[in-house]
């Protein structure tokens, strides 16, 4: 669990993530499927796509990473209290979309490295950290859903 420091840490520089969130959310999505092509093949309405132009131009890769962002966010905000908002992220990640732990992890790194490249003056190391520590306690959690569900990565 993290300190009451640590949560307003977090939570502070996801106020400035949420005044481009569509935008930083979108470069995410991009950035994972780039960097770990396994995780293209999990989405039957990207793994079409070929170059990185043609994701940044896609509406639907945007929106898509709206969502994934704004799902974050919702997580971030219960402060470690988030059974009840993960629990249906957990069943359709597990028993329909088939996402390993090792994908959360892949994309818990890229969110850390992006919010750092954007807001280098207001995410120093106890920030960093403090995301970090937020980004593990979610997957944790995601990890023991997992289980219950059945899904073994
Ligand atoms: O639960 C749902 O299926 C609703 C759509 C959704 C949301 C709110 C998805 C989602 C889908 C369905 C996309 C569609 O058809 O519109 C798929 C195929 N995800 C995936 C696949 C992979 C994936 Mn995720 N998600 N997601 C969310 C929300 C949040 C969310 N997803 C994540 C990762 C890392 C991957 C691996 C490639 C992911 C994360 C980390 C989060 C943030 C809580």
């Amino acid at each position: 669990q993290l300190s009451d420091q640590e949560w307003k840490h977090v939570l502070d520089i996801w106020t400035k993530v949420e005044s481009k969130l569509p935008e930083h959310g979108h470069e995410v999505i991009i950035r994972l499927l780039q960097e770990h092509p396994e995780t293209q093949e999990r989405f039957e309405k990207f793994k079409h796509m070929k170059t990185a132009d043609e994701m940044k131009s896609s509406e639907k890769m945007k929106e898509h990473g709206t969502n994934v962002f704004t799902a974050l966010g919702n997580i971030l905000k219960q402060k470690g209290n988030h059974a009840e908002v993960l629990k249906p992220l957990a069943k359709s990640h597990a028993l329909e979309h088939k996402i390993p732990v090792k994908y959360l992890e892949f994309i818990s790194e890229i969110i850390v490295k992006v919010i750092a490249e954007k807001y280098p003056a207001d995410f120093g190391a106890d920030s960093q950290a403090a995301m970090r520590k937020a980004l593990e306690l979610f997957r944790n959690d995601m990890a023991s859903k997992y289980k219950e569900f059945g899904y073994q990565d």
